[in-house]
């Protein structure tokens, strides 16, 4: 069972500390809320400033911020943080308020807004508003645009939204560690007019991943590339939620990317076109039909389809980011059978993982021993069986009879009457093979150099 319980902390002199802010500052600092469930959470329609359609952030949540003479003011604490990855496994990460990725920034084109920044982290910090129209000052470059925020102080950062889109917010001090750690977060600039863009489900993450060893909670920060965790909003699969729709909706999602490689985002069923960058909105005549988009590192893509009843997948095309912890120096074992050696060895080496003789499919369906807070490699079930995914996998699914605003996982698809693949049980037709052609001397020709007249 998710945690849904919602911790509201008031920013005062138990959250913040003596030394962070004076008496008469604390005051002024607007509530900043903690939420430590990975459960996604609906966010309530605003209320107050300009109306807009709220983003469903996948397995988190947004911030709520406060009015202060027509300036919308949020305050983001970045702190130490527990994850859950999936059920079964917790990791130490960064974030902010309670959470990582930490909530959703959602405003409006037009707004003022005010952003106070707490530090709670053992070093500095800042925060860079990625692709976000603003000052210079602003911006959040540690060392080039400002001070680093240092431990226990508030930094403020105020600026006007000036175009709609699809942003994120990060750190820009120490930023190998600080995002290796998970400090990252979406900004969403709603249009001022609601009827623009208009969707009827709007869903955004952010593509992260982590190194852990097996039995271990903390990541490795030094990593480059060979991460063991490719995470959606700092979850794998089977702890990634779905993405519900009713049948005929217009449906967008917003994906970030703050991994260190591309991902190429593959989605099954209906086809889907890229209607917004991190730059802004792309014009209709601009926009192609695809399967698969690629989003490359610091990029961001909306895309959006019209929902059509199933269960389609939804997943990064690199298939070794759709697998959980695994060591990839496993050497091909197909034709060789090792399982004696395998069943000895497993008994000195609790966690020795070798690959099996016919493949690895096996491996999603057996209970392995596993270290503790280690997900299994290949994992997840459905109707028919073992999934045997992991990392970056989910499911669109969309039903006829999803009420609008109804966000909660329907369970398996009811396949209509003969619309299912299944095992062919008649007499199979032979399947003669063609004969290989015969290699002689008038089947095979070799065309001789012939002087240099062609040349
Ligand atoms: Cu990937």
């Amino acid at each position: 069972m998710t945690n849904r319980r919602t911790f509201f902390t008031a920013a005062g002199a138990s959250l913040l500390g003596a030394a962070a802010v004076s008496r008469a500052g604390a005051a002024l600092l607007p509530e900043a809320v903690i939420q430590t469930s990975a459960a996604t959470q609906l966010p309530p329609p605003p209320p107050n400033g300009r109306p807009f359609q709220p983003l469903v952030t996948l397995n988190g949540w947004s911030l709520p911020w406060r009015m202060k003479d027509g300036v919308k003011e949020f305050h983001l604490v970045a702190e130490p943080v527990v994850r859950e990855i999936a059920p079964g496994m917790k990791a130490n990460l960064w974030g902010y308020n309670g959470s990582s990725p930490g909530p959703t920034i959602e405003a409006v084109e037009g707004d003022r807004i005010r952003i106070f920044v707490t530090n709670k982290l053992p070093e500095v910090t800042s925060v860079h508003w990625h692709g976000v129209l603003l000052p210079s000052g602003m911006d959040g470059v540690t060392g080039l645009t400002q001070p680093p925020i240092a431990v226990g102080k508030t930094f403020v950062y105020e600026f006007v939204l000036q175009r709609p889109g699809t942003h994120m917010y990060h750190p820009h001090a120490d930023e190998m560690v600080q995002m290796a750690m998970g400090m990252m977060g979406l900004f969403i600039i709603h249009p001022r007019d609601p009827r623009q863009y208009r969707v009827d489900r709007d869903y955004g993450f952010i593509l992260n991943a982590y190194d852990i060893d097996p039995g271990s909670a903390t990541p490795r920060v030094n990593t480059m590339l060979d991460f063991n965790l490719w995470t959606w909003n700092s979850r794998a699969f089977p702890g990634i939620d779905p993405f519900v729709a009713r049948t005929g909706e217009r449906v967008r999602i917003r994906v970030g990317n703050l991994t260190m490689t591309n991902h190429p985002i593959h989605m099954h069923g209906p086809h889907f076109e890229v209607t917004g960058t991190d730059g802004g909105w792309v014009p209709k005549s601009a926009r192609w039909p695809e399967v698969t988009t690629d989003v490359a590192v610091g990029q961001m893509r909306a895309f959006e389809f019209n929902a059509v009843a199933g269960d389609w997948a939804i997943h990064c095309h690199k298939s070794h980011h759709t697998m959980n912890a695994m060591g990839h120096a496993v050497p091909n074992m197909i034709g060789v059978d090792h399982r004696d050696i395998a069943e000895r060895i497993t008994k000195l080496v609790p966690d020795y993982m070798v690959m099996g003789d016919k493949g690895m499919h096996e491996m999603a369906e057996m209970e392995m021993p596993l270290p503790d807070n280690t997900l299994p490699m290949m994992t997840g079930t459905g109707p028919f069986g073992a999934i045997g995914m992991g990392g970056m996998f989910s499911v669109v699914k969309v039903r006829d009879d999803i009420a609008r605003g109804d966000f909660k996982d329907p369970g398996p698809y009811p396949h209509p009457a003969g619309t299912v693949a299944s095992e062919y049980t008649a007499e199979a037709p032979p399947a003669p093979r063609a004969a290989a052609p015969k290699a002689d001397a008038n089947t095979l020709k070799v065309r001789k150099p012939s002087g240099h007249d062609g040349h």
